[in-house]
């Protein structure tokens, strides 16, 4: 089961610690805000579900330090991740090695709920949801990205994107 809890909103303390308020989020409480999870232990399984849903394209990002020249570029690369954001499709993401988080935005609350994944979870982030990704303190994600057709992201950042078409779907389907 994905780890999910209240972010602290701590913005003094660097993005990739826990942030854990200890207030824990129900995997019920994802599916109401459009989530989807999965544990996958085999690639076929993962195979299976993107057939399912049509996904004809995919990468693999390897995100650590030595994947970039310094630290310095790392760290800037991850602020492009951690900048609040929705996409015009799902996103799909399948943690093949090490960890990180998602941060989906509540649409009722405004909270911010973290998502630590691992080994095995998949996570499909619904068209038009805010969210965020960063590292954990382990600095060390390896992670699929399944795409329905070419593997290129546009990302739209907040506030911009308020009144995208899509943003304006996903609250209604979430019933706001
Ligand atoms: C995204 O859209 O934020 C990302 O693809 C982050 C890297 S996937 C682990
Ligand atoms: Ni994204």
């Amino acid at each position: 089961m994905v780890k999910a809890y209240i972010h602290d909103n701590d913005s003094s303390v660097d993005f990739r610690e826990d942030h854990d308020t200890g207030k824990p989020v129900s995997l019920e409480k994802l599916e109401q805000i459009g989530l989807i999870y999965r544990k996958f232990d085999t690639q076929e399984e993962v195979d299976q579900f993107a057939q399912d849903r049509d996904y004809k394209n995919r990468d693999i990002v390897n995100i650590t330090v030595n994947s970039f020249p310094d630290e310095e570029t790392m760290i800037s690369k991850l602020n492009v991740f951690y900048a609040e954001h929705l996409h015009e499709d799902e996103e799909i993401r399948y943690c093949l090695d090490g960890e990180g988080f998602f941060d989906v935005r509540d649409p009722f609350t405004e909270e911010w709920i973290r998502c630590r994944v691992q080994k095995g979870d998949l996570l499909v982030l619904p068209a038009g949801i805010y969210h965020r990704f960063t590292l954990t303190s382990d600095n060390y994600i390896k992670a699929l990205r399944l795409f329905k057709e070419e593997p290129k992201w546009l990302a739209y950042n907040r506030p911009d994107a308020d009144d995208n078409r899509y943003r304006q779907e996903y609250l209604t389907q979430v019933g706001l």
